[in-house]
């Protein structure tokens, strides 16, 4: 899916990653690359024009934080724009709890509607709603029979009629049903065009339906076309929400997809294959981060927040350049990091860290060990804490002691203190490579 547009920016972004300094040429060098990128996968010139503009004015006037390096700085301002560029925020259809919750699919002809219903019926079956379909498409031949196989295969309940020609009809014969399930999805006919007899239609079913979600289904081979095609179903039967299909098979779905966002449509799902389970929610920061190869960036920072607060890190960074650094912060630093995973799982998820290299076994520390480093430090005087230099042999047995473990166990903590102090030290008077490597993901 979008893999030219996602090689193509990474590559870009690999070439700021190998710079040594990023002066403003080889700001506009980047911003005409990402502008090649996006024209090829069909995003609008203007709107293309418009997001490196942007790019470029941040890139150029503000600065980066200290804590993150310059590379960094930029790498996340074409992420934080570009997830802008596709509505920001993951948004989701709500399901009200009302028997049935009514959700009509519309859209022209091919687009991908009845394939769709079989996959939001497989989604939301899976999450215990308990589904039907109903087909309204009276006018293609084929259509009922298509719904009927789709229900059959992610075993939901079909409601047609293939002799009647009136779709109010179909929709009425089987209303004292519908109560009996959670969720009723309507199919309805294609059309060429928007034309005037296709609202007349969707217009009719609106009122005597009432549907709670309209859904758009559009296929991203159209590029941007999606715009007047988004526009035009918004006005004439008030949509509630977009799902682009095809998104596998086209270079164009970036123009699709742009283009949805900027008439604020909001996209709910994409669809990337024929299969019943081809459908993803749309998320715009996962989205991007995964075009750029960034890992999901979003889920890090959640995670990091909750790990440690940026008071926190801050006061941290703070110690360490001032020296002060002592065993409480060394427990605390490696209580985050554990919360966040693994040390290495974190640093792949942060752009431009995999690139760092961390003394391997620094800043490692498994769960059963922190629990005995708790234990350990509880045992240890109020100076102990303060000046590890004062533990010699005979206050390890001592402490080991107390805590209930092993002498070996006291010495590992005293080690690891000693490396993480021995590396500061090493960078003492470049604070700037220091806090590169002791900055916590969560840090701004
Ligand atoms: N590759 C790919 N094909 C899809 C996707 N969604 C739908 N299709 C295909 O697109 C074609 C048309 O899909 P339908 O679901 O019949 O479209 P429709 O909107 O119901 O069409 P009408 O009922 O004729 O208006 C079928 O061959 C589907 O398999 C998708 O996400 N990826
Ligand atoms: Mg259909």
């Amino acid at each position: 899916m979008l893999d030219k547009l996602s090689s193509s920016l990474k590559d870009t972004l690999k070439k700021i990653t190998r710079l040594v300094f990023i002066d403003e040429r080889a700001i506009n060098e980047l911003v005409k690359e990402l502008q090649r990128a996006l024209l090829q996968a069909d995003v609008n010139v203007q709107l293309v024009f418009n997001l490196t503009k942007k790019i470029k004015e941040r890139a150029l006037n503000e600065k980066p934080l200290k804590s993150i390096t310059q590379r960094e700085f930029i790498i996340n301002i074409v992420y934080e724009e570009l997830t802008n560029f596709l509505g920001k925020e993951k948004s989701e259809i709500i399901i009200e709890r009302k028997k049935p919750f009514k959700i009509m699919m519309v859209g022209l002809y091919g687009s991908g509607k009845t394939t769709t219903i079989g996959k939001l019926s497989k989604y939301y079956s899976k999450r215990n709603y308990k589904v039907a379909t109903l087909g309204l498409d009276v006018h293609r031949p084929a259509a009922p029979e298509q719904l009927e196989q789709l229900s059959e295969q992610v075993k939901v309940k079909c409601f047609t009629e293939k002799k009647e020609k009136n779709p109010l009809k179909v929709y009425k014969k089987f209303e004292s049903e519908y109560k009996n399930y959670d969720i009723l999805i309507i199919d309805t006919a294609g059309r060429d065009a928007l034309s005037s007899d296709l609202v007349k239609e969707i217009e009719l079913l609106n009122k005597e339906i009432n549907p709670d979600e309209k859904i758009l289904v559009i296929s991203a081979d159209i590029g941007q076309a999606a715009q007047a095609q988004a526009e035009q179903f918004h006005k004439s039967c008030n949509i509630s929400s977009v799902i682009v299909t095809k998104m596998d098979g086209t270079a164009k779905a970036g123009g699709a997809l742009s283009a949805c966002a900027v008439t604020g449509a909001k996209i709910k799902f994409i669809g990337i294959g024929e299969k019943v389970d081809a459908l993803e929610t749309f998320n715009p920061p996962g989205f991007v981060s995964r075009l750029l190869g960034m890992g999901d960036i979003e889920a890090l920072l959640e995670k990091a927040k909750e790990a440690i607060s940026e008071e926190q890190a801050k006061d941290l960074g703070n110690k360490f350049l001032k020296g002060e650094f002592n065993l409480i912060d060394l427990y605390e630093q490696m209580e985050a990091m554990s919360k966040m995973g693994p040390i290495s799982k974190v640093l792949e998820m942060v752009p431009g860290f995999s690139q760092i290299k961390l003394p391997k076994d620094a800043l490692q520390v498994q769960e059963g060990k922190l629990k005995k480093w708790r234990f350990i430090l509880d045992s240890l005087t109020k100076k102990e804490l303060e000046d590890p230099e004062l533990i010699d042999s005979s206050r390890i047995e001592r402490i080991a002691k107390g805590a209930g473990v092993p002498t070996s166990e006291v010495r590992d903590l005293l080690k690891q203190y000693k490396q993480a102090k021995k590396l500061m030290k090493m960078m003492k008077g470049s604070p700037d490579k220091m806090m590169k490597k002791f900055k916590f993901p969560g840090m701004k």
